[in-house]
């Protein structure tokens, strides 16, 4: 992929059936977007984001054409929908991943139909990508990966199967029981079985090894980006640090390996030179909650556009991404790697589980870690798991001397006035 390239792209969106009229509709509003929210309002950003600016201005050109290529030659696209799906089983089978979540409401119209009004904004926008053919990505999946997470999930994939085909997952509800980690594993094999059957390939310890170390790797290099975000100076905004794990979700791994490298590299020479995209003491924010898909950049940019910065995110688009990662790979074997990646995705705090206090534990000790000066607790309407989370967090979070803000919103803009008003006076009592 090269950052001067121009194609036309129409041919390759029409083949694939893409609505046209409304993906130009899409297509005429994110830049602007993009542009007013990434380019206009920030200064003095690390050089190497330039690439990911450039991921988002080509968002459905060069990616989706590699993609497709890799389809002609036999590869096996796989649309998920939560972190619970692991990466490294599907590239060890030589699928390719792409995370299919929705942050905008621009594709509503098309699901809305077909879920109950109380659905959050996030199921909305991603079925919505699908069922009217305006994600080149959706229209390429061979196979979509749903899981048993939160109900409003687990109903999506039966309005989703009538488009595309779909495999669910169990994930357990109660993670801490030991069953809930021989049921896990029990999936992680099923899925391999399902994706042996798709692909006509099996899976051996090596390969399997080998996808954990690489997508290992692309997570390491995300935690040192969110390192750099513990110095005052910050030398990079949150803005930034969420669409690099925004990307992260559907760019190939090894040319994110190889990216965020140099951007970790500049961001290291940033923090020695004391240079900051802030002044220093600006007030520092953690960000905990529901996920944040592209373009969902609504709380980073109020935030951001108030003298303060966001400094990290609990969520599975910030630090639950990345966390918990392998120790040495010792295992040999499927089964005893199987084991390993069990228990690394078990130790992700998801507010789908119960009970998950763990959460709390996270948060708190990242608001320490990050030095914040205090938790905006965001939660999408409608997501009863996180919104019921936040009330308590709130709680728990005061007691121990972390002022919270709790915010429930969606992806549209009508509250922004209100957000900007409740942001401001939580910023100016810090
Ligand atoms: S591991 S957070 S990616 S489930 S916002 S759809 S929970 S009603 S996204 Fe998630 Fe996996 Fe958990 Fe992470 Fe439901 Fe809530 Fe909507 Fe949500």
């Amino acid at each position: 992929m090269t950052q001067t390239e121009k194609s036309d792209w129409y041919p390759m969106w029409k083949e694939l059936g893409i609505d046209i009229e409304k993906h130009d509709q899409l297509l005429a509003v994110l830049p602007e977007v993009f542009k007013e929210i990434y380019i206009d309002s920030q200064k003095n950003r690390p050089e190497a984001i330039g690439f990911w600016d450039f991921v988002v201005g080509d968002i459905h050109g060069i990616r989706i054409s590699e993609i497709k290529k890799a389809k002609e030659e036999g590869k096996k696209i796989i649309g998920t929908f939560c972190l619970y799906v692991p990466d490294e089983i599907l590239f060890a089978l030589d699928c390719i991943g792409i995370g299919l979540c929705g942050g905008t409401n621009f594709s509503n119209y098309a699901s809305e139909s077909l879920l109950p009004t109380n659905t959050c904004a996030l199921i909305k926008s991603a079925l919505g990508f699908g069922i009217g053919n305006i994600c080149p990505y959706f229209a390429m999946a061979d196979l979509l990966i749903g899981e048993t997470t939160c109900d409003g999930k687990k109903k999506a994939w039966e309005v989703l199967k009538e488009y595309k085909p779909v495999y669910v997952m169990e994930t357990p509800q109660c993670k801490t029981r030991l069953q809930a980690r021989t049921l896990f594993i029990q999936e992680l094999k099923d899925l391999i079985a399902k994706l042996e059957y798709l692909t006509g390939k099996k899976l051996t310890a090596e390969a399997l090894k080998s996808s954990m170390e690489n997508i290992s790797k692309k997570r390491a290099l995300i935690s040192k980006v969110y390192e750099s975000r513990k110095a005052d100076s910050v030398p990079i905004s949150g803005k930034d640090s969420l669409l690099v794990s925004q990307v992260a979700f559907y760019d190939d791994p090894d040319r994110q390996i190889e990216m965020l490298g140099k951007l970790v590299d500049e961001l290291d020479q940033r923090i020695k030179q004391g240079i900051g995209v802030v002044e220093k003491g600006a007030k520092r924010i953690l960000v905990s909650g529901t996920p944040m898909a592209i373009p969902n950049w609504k709380i980073h940019h109020i935030v951001e556009t108030k003298n303060a910065v966001i400094v990290a995110e609990e969520t599975c688009t910030g630090t639950r991404y990345f966390e918990s990662q392998y120790e040495e790979l010792k295992g040999e074997t499927i089964d005893e790697l199987l084991e390993i990646i069990a228990d690394r995705y078990l130790g992700i705090n998801c507010a789908c589980f119960t009970p998950n206090d763990g959460r709390k534990e996270d948060i708190i000790r990242l608001a320490k870690e990050y030095k914040a000066d205090g938790v905006i607790l965001y939660t999408l309407n409608f997501c009863q798991p996180y919104e019921a989370e936040a009330i308590s967090l709130d709680k728990e979070l005061k007691k121990a001397g972390i002022p919270t803000l709790l915010i429930t919103t969606d992806y549209s803009s009508e509250d922004n006035e209100q957000l900007n008003t409740r942001i401001e006076a939580f910023l100016e009592m810090l």
